[in-house]
């Protein structure tokens, strides 16, 4: 009995040794921090996203001075839908802040006189008593200074933490502060912010006007909008990043929230390095990231081949139908034996099981001479297709998607001209249209549909949904195709 006594005595000992050791560990390198050595002063460089300020490299441990506004303003969310933002420093997300591990962060947060509310600052950076928040509350009209010193290095938000805590950070009170470890991050071709957070509108996803927050959709976690850098297509057409082939490539990606976890993804590429939730550990050669809300996560790859890589959110109802969308253009020599492109098309035949080159010239011989099929027919069978493709952008009574996909029920744009609405369906469509007074800019694939299926599909749009009634022919898809 005794002896069993000893012997546990021992393991719980040996046990806690242990335990205290790693402890010590953490304890020691964050003491080590704290005592590191703050040699002059400068002022933060402050950057709006998607940009980010220069590396710290090997510079010392100084006094960093961060000034930062308060700015309450009107704002897009997306065309035709416009939203007051909070913001710090202009921006949503707000200014990125670059600092090293050791510097003494001297900020100063002023609330404009122009502002309604008073609002303060949490940085998940800070060892401190709400992160901040405390020390910075701050009335419209007012500064205040705080400081303190960064401990860890990693990728932090900070946020608003003024009551009601959810509301201040649904209108974009939120960005990200970097602490870099002593003589900072491998260097990198290409850096950009990115930060997710999610929207709530009175109206609904699209609808006009200036639209106030909605307290209950926030508590329901119903997003009208989820969107990268405050607003849908913050990160699309020439708000796109860029590189060149051949470049490596690191993200700074946030998530605000308030609500969602974002699934941070970019089509076509593979992250070769993640700093999990911001932190040390580091993952490599992965396809999706998670960024809680309230978290963060550096991801870094290397771009090989030319073309779009699409970021999204990959929970993917948000990207194509909420905004969480945006666009990386890399630009340079195409290397064939990395990304082939479309090696061959041609058309699948179930039953000889072999793969034929597209015999255009014959098939125009062979569906020369075509029987009309009567109305009723055609609705009948352009119904189908359109409910088998054209239905997933278009809806299901044409409405479309506010600034996604146009509509086509009482389309202008359709109506006015029917030859172009046909060589929309046959070839494709990309660049800016404006249907009924709304701008779309996006993409619509070539459908490959026979001239037969082209003519049943037009005939059942035009018949429906208050359209003009065009009774569209396979000889009009034909005289389309053909000019
Ligand atoms: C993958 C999504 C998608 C599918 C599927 C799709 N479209 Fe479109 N369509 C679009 C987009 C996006 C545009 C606007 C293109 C632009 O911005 O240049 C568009 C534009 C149009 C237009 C002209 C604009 C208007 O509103 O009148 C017509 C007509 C049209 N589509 C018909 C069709 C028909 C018919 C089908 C099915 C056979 C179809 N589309 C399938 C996305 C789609
Ligand atoms: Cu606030």
């Amino acid at each position: 009995m005794r002896f069993l006594k000893t012997v546990c005595l021992l393991c719980i000992t040996s046990l806690l040794l242990t335990s205290c050791k790693s402890d010590n560990k953490k304890e020691v390198a964050i003491a080590n921090n704290a005592n590191i050595y703050v040699k002059g002063t400068m002022e933060a460089e402050l950057t709006a996203p998607p940009l980010v300020p220069a590396p710290v490299g090997n510079r010392s441990a100084k006094k960093l001075l961060v000034n930062m506004e308060i700015l309450e303003k009107e704002g897009t969310m997306t065309d035709g839908v416009q939203y007051v933002y909070w913001t710090f420093g202009g921006s949503v997300p707000g200014s990125f802040i670059r600092t090293r591990v050791g510097d003494l962060v001297e900020f100063t947060l002023s609330n404009h006189p122009d502002n309604k509310l008073p609002h303060n600052i949490d940085l998940h950076a800070v060892t401190g008593p709400g992160g901040g928040a405390e020390s910075s509350f701050v009335a419209p009209g007012h500064k205040k200074t705080f400081s303190f010193k960064t401990l860890n290095p990693g990728l932090y938000v900070y946020h608003c933490a003024t009551a009601p805590v959810g509301m201040h950070i649904a209108n974009g009170m939120y960005g990200l502060i970097l602490v870099e470890p002593e003589g900072g991050l491998p260097k990198v071709d290409k850096e950009y912010y990115i930060m997710q957070g999610d929207f709530y509108t009175k109206g609904d996803t699209g609808e006009k006007g200036l639209q106030p927050f909605d307290m209950k959709k926030a508590v329901e976690e119903d997003a009208d909008y989820v969107v990268f850098n405050g607003k849908v297509g913050a990160l699309t057409g020439d708000g796109a990043i860029t590189a060149n082939v051949g470049e490596t490539v690191r993200l700074y990606v946030g998530n605000g929230g308030p609500n969602l976890t974002s699934s941070f993804h970019v089509i076509g590429e593979i992250f070769d390095n993640v700093h999990i939730e911001g932190g040390d550990n580091i993952n490599k050669n992965v396809q999706t990231t998670s960024i809680p809300a309230g978290g963060a996560a550096i991801v870094d790859f290397k771009v090989d081949v030319p073309g779009t890589f699409i970021l999204v959110d990959h929970a993917i109802f948000r990207a194509f139908n909420k905004g969480a969308l945006g666009m990386l253009k890399v630009t340079g020599e195409e290397d064939k034996a990395l990304y082939s492109g479309v090696k061959q098309e041609g058309i699948y035949n179930p039953e000889g099981g072999t793969i034929q080159t597209m015999p255009e010239e014959d098939k125009k011989e062979v569906v020369v001479k075509i029987i009309e099929k009567s109305l009723a027919q055609k609705m009948k069978d352009g119904k189908q297709v359109y409910g088998q493709t054209c239905f997933a952008c278009h809806q299901a009574e044409g409405q479309g998607i506010p600034s996604a996909f146009p509509p086509l029920a009482k389309s202008d744009y359709l109506n006015v001209d029917v030859k172009r609405a046909i060589g929309i369906v046959l070839n494709g469509k990309t660049g800016e249209i404006t249907v009924n007074g709304e701008k779309y800019n996006s993409i619509m694939t070539k459908q490959s549909l026979t001239e037969e299926e082209v003519a049943d599909v037009m005939t059942y749009i035009y018949n429906s949904w208050g359209n003009n009634k065009t009774n569209v022919s396979v000889k009009m898809v034909k005289d389309v195709k053909n000019q």
